[in-house]
């Protein structure tokens, strides 16, 4: 699964989880070298013990150069709020200089209220005298607000989990699940791609080439309709013994009602093709552009609304995203934030870790 360990349905293979990455023998790392995604659907050794924590030894190295370029994309933020910390002393001022900057950053008068009842509690307890020192505690306040969100994307538990991926036009549903495909094809999981975007042939061609690159198959249709094409994605998946399949949508913002509607068929659908009752579709997943800012925030409650989602790619922090609007994302909808995306390359989709976030966020 997306995630660090493997579960499958018991009667198949009882207790059955993923090996613990042996030091002599260590989990097969990607071409990109990095190592956040382990593979659930290789063999694994009969008699392996329980793995351990998702932060296995070698993962603050894989994943280094992923927060150099969040740090790099943050920038601006990073750069606006620690300057509040560059005076004497802590005082109103620098609260309210922080208030500012954190508005600024995205993020919303609820988070960034509850953001500084919570660090003036951290000062007051830690009897800081130093504006760096209110910098780290603002560090420590941020991860946790954010820590609800971090989750990670399961992959495995269902034959095939279904993924069903929705957003607003162009937020980058498409390259995502693009990203998503290699990883996991890279993985040995067998991934089906459903084309349920079948108004534009440009948007069926951008998945086939993803389908081509990663040598997986796709379900496409010319100008059919999207439910029926997940429909037989599902089925399709079902028959051919894939691990996962991928349901691509047409991007859609949330007042085209009649778009919305369509999206709420689809999911139907994907429930009606769901014949073994496994729940499918198993994730419902928002992708949002980083740049929206506050309008992130209305995305996720009009498409939670809608379709019910279970968890978040947040794309594009690599340019002049503000980053802020995670937190408030987590203050008034967290809905679990599985990948980041920092850039339009393979390697450049990461799984979420709200310390490392709210490092970069600050610079
Ligand atoms: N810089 C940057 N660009 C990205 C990222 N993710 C996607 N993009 C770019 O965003 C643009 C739109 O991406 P798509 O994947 O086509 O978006 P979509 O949501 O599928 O778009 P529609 O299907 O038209 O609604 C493309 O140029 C991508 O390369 C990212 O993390 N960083
Ligand atoms: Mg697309």
């Amino acid at each position: 699964m997306f995630s660090f360990f493997k579960k499958k349905p018991p009667a198949a293979e009882p207790a059955a989880v993923e090996a613990p990455p042996a030091p002599a023998a260590p989990e097969p790392v990607e071409p990109a070298g990095r190592s956040w995604l382990r593979n659930p659907f290789a063999a694994k050794p009969e008699a392996a013990p329980e793995p351990p924590p998702a932060e296995a030894a070698a993962e603050p190295v894989a994943r280094a150069g992923w927060v150099d370029r969040l740090k790099l994309g943050l920038r601006k933020t990073g750069s606006s709020i620690t300057t509040v910390f560059t005076g004497t002393r802590i005082d109103e001022a620098l609260y309210e200089e922080l208030e500012e900057a954190l508005l600024m950053a995205d993020t919303g008068v609820k988070a960034t209220t509850v953001l500084l009842d919570d660090l003036r509690r951290r000062v007051k307890e830690a009897r800081a005298t130093e504006p760096a020192a209110v910098r780290e505690l603002l560090i420590d306040a941020i991860a946790d607000l954010l820590r609800p969100l971090q989750k990670p994307l399961v992959i495995g538990e269902h034959k095939p989990t279904v993924v069903m991926v929705a957003g607003v036009n162009g937020a980058g549903k498409t390259t995502s699940i693009g990203k998503l495909t290699r990883h996991l094809a890279a993985h040995k999981a067998s991934v089906l791609l459903a084309a349920a975007d079948t108004f534009r042939a440009a948007a069926r061609e951008q998945l086939a080439v993803w389908a081509d690159r990663n040598y997986v198959e796709i379900i496409s249709q010319q100008g059919g309709d999207p439910a029926a094409v997940a429909f037989d994605a599902v089925n399709a998946g079902r028959a051919r013994g894939k691990d996962v399949v991928l349901v691509d949508t047409a991007g859609r913002l949330p007042t085209q009602l009649h778009l919305m509607e369509e999206l709420k068929k689809i999911r139907r659908t994907l429930v009606k093709a769901d014949t073994a009752g496994t729940g499918v579709p198993h994730e419902v997943l928002l992708v949002i552009d980083g740049n929206t800012g506050q309008n992130a925030l209305m995305q996720v409650k009009a498409f939670d609304d809608a379709i019910g989602l279970t968890g978040l790619i947040v794309t594009k922090l690599d340019g002049t995203a503000k980053g802020g609007v995670l937190a408030a994302i987590a203050q008034e909808r967290p809905v679990p934030v599985y990948f980041i995306g920092v850039g339009e390359k393979l390697e450049d989709l990461e799984t979420f870790d709200a310390r490392e976030f709210a490092q970069a966020l600050l610079g």
